[in-house]
C-alpha cells in the first residue's frame, strides 16, 4: 500500500480509538485510493487525504423536550458538516439511541463520496440525535424535532448545509423539522431540508428514490453479466423505506423480493412482497415505530426466523438494507457458498472490512458498494432542492428518468475509473477513486483550508 495512505490510516487509528466505524470506513475507501496516490504525489503534497478525513467541523447540542407526561427528557443532538468543497454540505438525520460522533463521522465520510458520484453539487455531511422513536407518540416526536430545530437552525440554510431524513427521520419528522425552522426563521426558505411532504415543496419519487436507484444499479450489473432482472430472488434485510423501495421496483420487473426483516429475526415469503397489500403493510410496520416484523408473519401467514438474519437463504441476489455491519464474514460465507454472484449493499456500510474483502476476492462474484448503490435518494433529494430552487415541480416520469440516467452513470463512471488504474471491473474501488478524484480536484482548486 502506498506509504501515505498508510500513515493518514495509522493517524486515523490513533486520534480516533472510541470509533470503530470510522476508522472502518477511512480503511476501506483510503485502501482503494493507494493506486491514486501513487499516479498523483501532488495529492500528498497538498496533504489531501489527511485533510479528507476531518470533518470541516461538528456542532454538538443539548436537546430537552417534555414527554407526554410532562416529565423532561434530554437528549444530545449532533450535525457533522464533513466536506462541503462540491456543495452545500447534504446528507441525513440520524434518530437513533446507538447515534454517538464516530457513527455520524462514518456516514458523513460515506456521505461525501456517495454525493460526489451523484455528480450534483452537493458536499457531505450527517446528523441525528441519540432519541430513540420506539414507541414515542406523534406529540412527542413533534416536540423532539421542534427542540431538536431550534438548536440547529442557525448552521444550516439552503446554500449552507441541506439535512433530510435517514434511519428514524421520515416525512412525518421532516414536517416537524421543516415547520419549526420556518417559524423560528420567518421565511420560507427554499430546500433547507429535503424529503418534504408533497404539499410544501417535497419531490415526487424521493420516497422511492433510494429503492429504486439500487434496482437500477442492480440491472446495470445485470447487464454487464449479460443477465436480466426478471424471475430473479432476492433476499433483502430491513423493513423501512429502502426495503419498501426495493420490493416496489423488484416487483414492477418481475423480481422477487422473498425476505424482509426487523431487529429479532427474518420473514420468508416465498411468493415475494410484492402485492399493494405486502407494500403498504411494510409501509404502516416503519410509521407504527414498533419495530415488529413478526407482524408481517402473522398478518400474510409466512414464517418468521427470530434472531436470524436473511443470508443463510438461498437466493440469487442480497441486498442488505437495514443498517450498518449486518453482514460479517460468516454471513459472507454463507451468500457466496449459495451460488449467487451478486451482493448490492444498499444500507450504508452493511459489511464487515473482513466479509467485504472475502466477498471481493471470490472469482466471478459482484460485490457493490453502497455509497454508489444507494445514492439515488440523496441524487433525487439534490433534484428536490433543484425544483425548489426553481419554484416548480417536475413529473414522476422527469424524476423518475433523471434517477435512472444517474444511476447509469454512477455505475460507469465507477467502472471506468477502476478500468483506468488496471482494477479491472471493481465497483468498490471503482466508486472510492470516481467519488474521490471530485471532491479531491475541487479542494484542490479552492487552496489551502
Ligand atoms: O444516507 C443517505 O444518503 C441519506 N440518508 C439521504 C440523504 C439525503 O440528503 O437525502
Amino acid at each position: 500500500m502506498n506509504a501515505y495512505v498508510e500513515r493518514v490510516i495509522e493517524n486515523v487509528k490513533k486520534k480516533n480509538p472510541y470509533e470503530p466505524e470510522f476508522i472502518q470506513t477511512v480503511e476501506e475507501v483510503l485502501s482503494s485510493l493507494s493506486p491514486v496516490v501513487d499516479a498523483h504525489p501532488e495529492y500528498e503534497q497538498a496533504d489531501l487525504l489527511g485533510r479528507m478525513v476531518i470533518p470541516e467541523r461538528i456542532f454538538t447540542f443539548r436537546v430537552c423536550w417534555q414527554d407526554d407526561s410532562g416529565k423532561v427528557q434530554t437528549n444530545t443532538g449532533y450535525r457533522v458538516q464533513f466536506n462541503g468543497a462540491l456543495g452545500p454540505f447534504k446528507g441525513g438525520l440520524r434518530f437513533a439511541p446507538s447515534v454517538y460522533p464516530g457513527m455520524l463521522k462514518f456516514l458523513g465520510f460515506e456521505q461525501t463520496f456517495k454525493n460526489s458520484l451523484t455528480g450534483l453539487p452537493i458536499g457531505g455531511a450527517k446528523g441525528g440525535a441519540d432519541f430513540d422513536p420506539t414507541g414515542k407518540s406523534d406529540s412527542e416526536i413533534m416536540r423532539f424535532c421542534q427542540a431538536f430545530m431550534t438548536a440547529l437552525y442557525r448552521y444550516i440554510g439552503p446554500d449552507v448545509d441541506v439535512p433530510a431524513g435517514d434511519m428514524g427521520v421520515g416525512s412525518r419528522e421532516i414536517g416537524f423539522l421543516f415547520g419549526q425552522y420556518r417559524r423560528l426563521k420567518g421565511a420560507w426558505e427554499n430546500g433547507v431540508l429535503t424529503g418534504k411532504g408533497l404539499s410544501y415543496g417535497g419531490s415526487l419519487i424521493r420516497p422511492e428514490a433510494t429503492g429504486y436507484g439500487a434496482i437500477y444499479y442492480l440491472n446495470e450489473v445485470l447487464k454487464h453479466e449479460n443477465d436480466t432482472i426478471e424471475g430473479k430472488t432476492i433476499a433483502v434485510s430491513g423493513f423501512g423505506n429502502v426495503a419498501w423501495g426495493i420490493c416496489k421496483k423488484a416487483a414492477a420487473l418481475g423480481a422477487k423480493v422473498v425476505t424482509i426483516s426487523g431487529r429479532n429475526g427474518y420473514v420468508y415469503d416465498k411468493d415475494g412482497v410484492n402485492t399493494e397489500e405486502k407494500l403498504n403493510f411494510m409501509l404502516d410496520m416503519r410509521s407504527s415505530n414498533r419495530h415488529r416484523i413478526e407482524d408481517y408473519a402473522e398478518k400474510f401467514g409466512v414464517p418468521f426466523y427470530k434472531g436470524e438474519k436473511p443470508w443463510g437463504v438461498k437466493a440469487d441476489i442480497y441486498m442488505p438494507s437495514a443498517t450498518q455491519n449486518e453482514v460479517n464474514l460468516d454471513d459472507a460465507k454463507k451468500i457466496v457458498a449459495s451460488g449467487s454472484k451478486y451482493y448490492i449493499e444498499v444500507s450504508n456500510m452493511p459489511t464487515s472490512n473482513e466479509a467485504l474483502n472475502f466477498m471481493r476476492s471470490q472469482k466471478g462474484f459482484i460485490v457493490a458498494p453502497s455509497k454508489a448503490a444507494n445514492a439515488g435518494g440523496v441524487g433525487v433529494s439534490a433534484l428536490e432542492m433543484c425544483q425548489n430552487s426553481e419554484r416548480l415541480s417536475w413529473s414522476e416520469e422527469e424524476v423518475d428518468a433523471q434517477l435512472h440516467r444517474m444511476m447509469e452513470n454512477i455505475v460507469a463512471s465507477s467502472a471506468k475509473a477502476a478500468e483506468e488504474y488496471g482494477l479491472g471491473y471493481d465497483l468498490v474501488a471503482g466508486a472510492n477513486i470516481a467519488g474521490f478524484l471530485k471532491v479531491a480536484d475541487a479542494m484542490l482548486a479552492q487552496g489551502i483550508f
